[in-house]
């Protein structure tokens, strides 16, 4: 039987057709057979960067210690006590200080003020800028008692600077490849905030004179740099980033300047689960010290600043009031800020950033 079947010529010739019309077909016609493979994109390596935890207690106690010295107002003994603490930390974590005094012309008149540049690695070129206001408001404008008094400025000053002299001290401990610059800027705070409407200045989206007579000392530093023709990859500035309740939407001048960086920012608080914090808003254009080092140096600057609420209490109930003492600070959120930029510093330094 089988070898009848061997034999018979026909039904050779028709497993021969079969085989001949099925193998191109398999090969070359069947749906998809014609597009080639993509041979699989490997995703490039992850790079694991060791980021050293920033200590939110050290952050809560370097804000305590300035606080303590008293409203750190320009021309005011308290403002030269804490002035010399400030510069003797930054040289106790091995930095190079240069002190930049200059002369504030504020609304109510001329004011001695001081600029502090702390630097890591002065030499190198590949640099980045971390600053922060050190001053504290000289009058309580938006309290209903004591409004002629000066501030505390735990949190509008004292919080931001707090952040960055822990990065110093972590910097000293776990050295990276890069220079870093710590900018704290003096006379942010001694602008003019009333108006012939009754209206805060704050409130209101014109562009006047009076923005002007804000953010004095980051306006003095950006026309005569501590090194002529400095600059630096980017700048980060930390505003009111302690107190309880904080939240940080999108700042508008650093988004329409500085979106790449911003973008990344954001996304690295997300990736560290503080999504609920650094929010995905945008949070309104604020005048702040940013502003002046963009126009004048052409740094790309983000400004982290806690906007809570829509105006006109965008900063928050404290903002500008005596309640800015340490009682609003809270040393989790001045970890959670701390912790976002080291991790941007480190991975820039890795060269893992972007
Ligand atoms: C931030 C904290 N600022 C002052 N205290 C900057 C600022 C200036 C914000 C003018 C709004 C208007
Ligand atoms: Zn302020």
């Amino acid at each position: 039987m089988a070898s009848s079947l061997f034999r018979n010529k026909r039904l050779w010739i028709v497993a021969l057709l079969v085989v001949a019309l099925a193998v191109p077909y398999i090969m070359y016609l069947r749906p998809g057979s014609r597009t080639p493979k993509p041979t699989p994109v490997e995703p490039p390596p992850k790079v694991v960067v060791n980021v050293p935890p920033f200590n939110a207690d050290t952050a809560f106690y370097f804000v305590g210690k300035q606080v303590s010295f008293g409203p750190r107002v320009p021309g005011t003994p308290a403002h030269k006590k804490c002035a010399a603490w400030l510069v003797s930390e930054f040289r106790r974590f091995g930095l190079e200080v240069v002190e930049q005094p200059f002369v504030a012309k504020t609304y109510f008149g001329p004011r001695d003020a001081v600029n502090i540049i702390a630097q890591y690695h002065p030499e190198r070129t590949n640099r980045v800028l971390l600053c922060a206001h050190w001053d504290s408001r000289h009058i309580a404008d938006k309290d209903t008692k004591d409004t002629d008094k000066p501030i505390l400025g735990a949190d509008d000053g004292a919080s931001g600077v707090a952040v960055l002299l822990e990065i110093a001290r972590i910097l000293q401990q776990h050295p990276v490849e890069i220079g870093v610059d710590f900018v704290l800027f003096d006379a942010e705070d001694l602008g003019d905030d009333r108006s012939e409407s009754g209206q805060s200045v704050m409130a209101q989206a014109s562009n006047d004179q009076k923005t002007l007579t804000w953010c004095l000392g980051s306006q003095h530093w950006a026309r005569t740099p501590h090194r002529p023709g400095y600059t630096a990859q980017y700048g980060i500035l930390l505003d009111m980033v302690g107190a309880r309740g904080a939240l940080f939407p999108r700042e508008g001048y650093s988004a329409q300047n500085a979106p790449g960086l911003q973008n990344r920012i954001w996304e690295i608080a997300q990736e560290l689960g503080y999504a609920g914090y650094f929010i995905n808003r945008p949070g309104g254009y604020i005048t702040d010290d940013h502003v002046f080092v963009m126009r004048g140096l052409r740094i790309p600057v983000v400004n982290i600043i806690s906007i809570p609420n829509p105006p006109p209490a965008a900063f928050g109930a404290h903002h500008h009031t005596h309640q800015d003492n340490l009682d609003v600070i809270d040393r989790n959120v001045l970890g959670m800020v701390g912790h976002v930029v080291t991790t941007v510093l480190f991975r820039t330094a890795a060269g893992v950033l972007m």
